[in-house]
């Protein structure tokens, strides 16, 4: 196996299993999943696609939960071992700069990146449609919401975890309002997290049948020595439905709409009663992923049936391997992605 580093922190109290024996593929679930179960909340009937940090030695989670009127938005847990939950009762409240409230109608899919001293919420939020929202802590208490970010329509807004080459960068899938029967990954750049350009094209949808509809960038990017590894969702229609799969790929380091490695298979696919049965069936949703640096050890969360959290574990060396492996880049993906 080869020895891959993540360019990271270390962090010695990483949720973790060893990989069971019989798992074949290089991703394997904990065996005590779904971490969250249903109706977790005074109001809240589900909580899944959610994104978790590490915070003055504990762990902070920024939530979906889908109250019992049908309207995700976010909320805030906090825990110990970054399995076991408690929620603040009440949503996050957002202010705008001056400190005035500045509520979403509507918030899903949280992704949550520290990006020097500044945690950032990026979610899908209502701006005449589905589109990015962005909003910053620094200790979880006060959330300054930025005035819309993004042109609708949007989704899956996923920051890198530092500035590249002075920017901020966050990839995003522009799509419509709806169940989007569409959608590739883009990268952005901005200096200030308020104004954004400079548009790249990083990858398409697969010609692979797992992700041939549409694909969204899932955990924050994980920079390593191979490059940015990032894993994402992928879906493709059948006569039943969509179905999401997690996929992997390592995008390259100063220029990451470049894609160095895209891994041809799925890594994860909805097989558990959690992830096949549910408010949405056959989900598998990566929002986040805890890292450490000293034993390359990866904790992954994801949605499931868009009614659970459920976690899942590789190691660096492992995914990577695994990766370069079953290389399936196209030239597309190889180029810089400028027309
Ligand atoms: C996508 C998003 C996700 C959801 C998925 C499956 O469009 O809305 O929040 O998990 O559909 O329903």
């Amino acid at each position: 196996m080869s020895n891959v580093k993540i360019i990271a922190d270390n962090l010695p109290n990483i949720p973790w299993q060893d990989k069971p024996e019989n798992c074949v593929g290089p991703v394997w679930r904990y065996s005590e999943n779904p971490i969250i179960g249903r109706n977790p909340l005074k109001g809240v009937a589900r909580i899944f696609n959610s994104a978790v940090v590490p915070y003055q030695g504990e762990f902070i989670g920024v939530f979906r939960g889908e109250q019992t009127n049908g309207i995700p938005y976010l909320y805030l847990g906090h825990s110990k071992d970054a399995i076991h939950w408690n929620y603040e009762p009440d949503k996050i409240s957002f202010v705008n700069e001056k400190g005035e409230p500045y509520m979403p109608r509507y918030a899903y899919d949280p992704r949550l990146i520290k990006v020097e001293d500044t945690y950032y919420i990026i979610w899908c939020t209502d701006f005449y449609g589905a589109a990015l929202g962005i909003a910053k802590t620094t200790d979880f208490k006060k959330f300054v919401r930025l005035e819309n970010p993004f042109l609708p329509f949007n989704r899956n807004g996923v920051l890198f975890p530092r500035k590249i080459n002075n920017n901020f960068a966050l990839l995003s899938r522009p799509s419509d309002s709806g169940h989007t029967p569409f959608g590739d990954v883009f990268l952005s750049e901005s200096p200030d997290m308020v104004y954004w350009g400079k548009h790249r094209h990083v990858m398409a949808k697969g010609s692979q049948w797992w992700q041939s509809l549409k694909i969204g960038g899932g955990a924050a990017p994980i920079e390593t020595s191979e490059g940015w590894l990032l894993f994402y969702h992928g879906v493709t229609g059948t006569c039943n439905g969509y179905v999401y799969s997690m996929g992997a790929c390592i995008l390259d380091i100063d220029n990451p709409s470049i894609v160095k490695h895209r891994c041809d298979t799925f890594i994860l696919t909805p097989e558990e009663w959690y992830e096949e049965r549910g408010f949405v069936a056959n989900v598998v949703f990566p929002c986040a992923a805890l890292t450490d640096a000293k034993t390359g050890r990866i904790a992954i969360y994801y949605g499931a049936a868009d009614s659970y959290v459920g976690l899942a574990f590789t190691t660096v060396d492992e995914i990577v391997d695994y990766i370069k492996a079953n290389e399936g880049t196209s030239e597309d993906d190889r180029n810089y992605g400028v027309m």
